[in-house]
């Protein structure tokens, strides 16, 4: 459906006239050095341009009072009445076209004619209030584009995804008592020592009136954050409100000031973690995300920033993170308080908000190679770049009508000694049937791990699936993946010998007892609701998985599996965020073809329909999640969303 780019020349002539270190960061050099990279990387390209048009008085009046033209030598007067703001001729023209910018962007995407987009605008708009001016924002980009869904089109639910590292109080303003937009921040804080210095940025406030509860604050009270504190906040915190909330379309405030290099934020996430913020957005409002530049002050950061965010609207996979994933305890505790605060009002919340048990001395602890993973975590990652994103290699004949036209069907096999010899030790793989689906198996996953292919699909004869899984993982494993994480449902059983060297993590969803054998063996029961499993996804496989870091995933679709096709739609939406989207999808071959073409949809980046309203997770499904985070987290750390607890 197409990413559209929103830009317009004219928005890099407002610029500084005097000296003021204070307003000299915000500079057209931004604008300027984002699109070149966007050029050079061949991305700019691949989107639908769109040329913005000012916003009328009209549009602007949805959300501030007074929008007057001033003669210019009262710019320097009128720009000492607000905090951090410097106005020139030009400026007035420029923040008409990054409202218009946004606006254009979301009719583009509510319309239908692109699926998502970004529009790179100045000034930006966060701070803007409804009749002041504030913090290098004019008028609120953002939230006008958000009156507008809502007054244009019809709208009832939307999501404001805030990731610029200063907090958007002028949109929190704007919206605090409306139920209708949920406002998400996370921004640096420091218990208030840090700009702009508000009561009214921590955790505690939630919204007022009908708006309680919709308004989330995540103050971050130390510099220095980084990829998995980002990674553990949308999974802790804001996506399991986001699934309840199942808004209809996401805006995000995309600054860029949230990533390292930059002097205002003096945070530590790398530009691949907005690839994967965006991703984990775009499970949402079946895709619909409309991001619009904020801040962003280090031009290399921000260059490379906005080519992750839109190289993964367009629908790459996004690339792995780098660095190891433990949340600071800092972190940990913002989470923590906001969970506490958001709590009253989120279903989601409620059942998981006690602290999981204590491990007694002597009690369950999980067994497992101690100095694993971090020792295998030097080892270079499977490089992606493929030319194939996604490949199916299934038997049913109607396969091709539902799949999208960049995906390939795959026609080759192993060769017949070669899938003879791997399925030797395993009798129910001796049948033909059997022998010719583990042959093309074995081509794609060689395909996968060679770097031609992306993702794909394969087929598993119904008698033969724990074998045909039992192969991949074992030829994975010697053909180059360094890390494999299989994630099994229905009665799929770990291969009884399959080593426990820390190079493979196994997790079986099926309908039995919660249960981790080893911190690389983890078995939990299949949750009968929606509810209960998305907290299924954001609060188990996603974190284990985050923490593992593989650079292959398997996920098999076994006997029994008994999932929905949306569900395994957004399993599968979701794993993509791991090793560089380098997933291997395992059906039963007898699935339908339409469960094979929403994963195959999904695999090749397109956005899983959305869940709708979901139910509440069963109080049974919140005790095996309970229980298995209490046994998990001392080792996967991603796990965790509470901090230590100081003896
Ligand atoms: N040293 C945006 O990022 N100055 N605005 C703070 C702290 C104002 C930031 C001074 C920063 C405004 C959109
Ligand atoms: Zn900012």
């Amino acid at each position: 459906m197409g990413t559209a780019l929103v830009y317009h020349e004219d928005m890099t002539a407002t610029r500084l006239l005097w000296d003021d270190p204070e307003c000299e960061i915000e500079r057209p050099e931004r604008l300027t050095a984002a699109l070149d990279r966007l050029r050079q990387r061949g991305l700019e390209q691949r989107c639908l341009l769109l040329s913005a048009r000012e916003a009328s008085e009209e549009e602007l009046g949805l959300v501030h009072r007074e929008t007057q033209v001033l003669g210019k030598e009262e710019l320097q007067a009128l720009s000492g009445q607000f905090d951090a703001i410097c106005f020139h001729p030009s400026t007035f023209h420029c923040a008409r076209l990054a409202a218009g910018a946004g606006l254009q962007l979301v009719d583009a995407v509510l319309t239908g004619a692109v699926q998502n987009g970004l529009a790179l605008v100045r000034p930006p708009g966060h701070h803007s209030q409804r009749a002041a001016a504030n913090g290098f924002c004019v008028f609120n980009n953002v939230a006008i584009a958000a009156a507008h869904a809502k007054q244009k089109h019809g709208l009832h639910r939307i999501l404001v995804v805030d990731w610029d590292v200063h907090h958007g109080q002028g949109i929190q303003y704007l919206f605090e008592d409306d139920p209708s937009i949920l406002y998400f921040s996370w921004h640096r804080y420091e218990h208030g020592r840090f700009w702009p210095f508000l009561r009214e940025s921590d955790a505690d406030a939630v919204g007022r009136g009908q708006g309680l509860g919709f308004t989330v604050n995540l103050p971050w009270n130390q510099v220095g954050m980084g990829n998995a504190d980002y990674v553990a906040a949308f999974l802790h915190l804001l996506l399991p409100l986001a699934f309840e909330f199942d808004p209809e379309l996401v805006l995000v405030s995309a600054g860029f000031d949230s990533a390292i290099g930059d002097p205002e934020g003096q945070m530590q996430a790398t530009p691949e973690c907005f690839a994967h913020l965006t991703q984990l957005l775009q499970v949402l409002a079946g895709g619909r995300v409309c991001a619009v530049l904020e801040g962003g002050y280090h031009l290399e950061s921000l260059a490379e920033s906005v080519c992750m965010t839109v190289q993964t609207l367009l629908g790459d996979p996004a690339p792995p993170l780098s660095g190891s994933m433990v949340p600071c305890q800092s972190a940990l505790e913002s989470i923590q308080s906001a969970r506490a605060a958001q709590a009253p009002h989120w279903k989601s919340l409620q059942l998981q908000e006690e602290r999981p048990p204590p491990l007694l001395p002597g009690g369950p602890v999980c067994k497992g190679a101690a100095s694993a993973p971090s020792s295998l975590l030097d080892q270079p990652c499977l490089c992606p770049a493929p030319s194939v994103r996604t490949a199916v290699a299934l038997t049913a004949p109607d396969i091709t009508l539902v799949l999208p036209p960049d995906v390939i069907q795959q026609e080759g096999s192993a060769l017949r000694e070669e899938t003879e010899a791997w399925a030797r030790p395993h009798e129910s793989l001796a049948r033909e049937e059997a022998l010719a689906a583990l042959g093309k198996l074995l081509y794609l996953l060689d395909g996968m791990l060679d770097g031609q292919v992306n993702s794909g699909i394969a087929a598993t004869p119904a008698s033969a699936a724990a074998a045909t899984l039992d192969v991949a993982i074992r030829r994975g494993l010697s053909h180059g993946a360094q890390r494999l994480l299989c994630v099994a449902l229905g009665q799929l059983d770990r291969p009884p010998d399959l080593a426990h060297d820390g190079r493979s993590l196994w997790l079986n969803i099926r309908g039995k007892e919660a249960a981790a054998l080893s911190m690389f063996h983890v078995s939990t029961p299949l949750p009968a609701m929606t509810g209960g499993f998305l907290s299924c996804i954001l609060g188990l496989v996603l974190p284990l998985a985050y923490s593992f870091q593989p650079d292959l995933v398997l996920v098999a679709l076994g006997p029994g599996h008994g999932l929905q096709g949306r569900h395994a739609a957004l399993l599968a939406a979701m794993l993509r965020g791991l090793a560089g989207g380098r997933v291997l999808a395992l059906l039963e071959e007898d699935s339908t073809p339409q469960l094979a073409g929403i994963l195959a949809r999904v695999l090749n980046g397109e956005a899983p329909p959305s869940l709708g309203a979901s139910s509440v997770a069963s109080p049974e499904d919140v005790r095996a999640l309970m229980y298995l985070r209490g046994q998990l987290e001392p080792q996967w750390k991603m796990l965790q969303c509470h901090p230590h607890l100081v003896a």
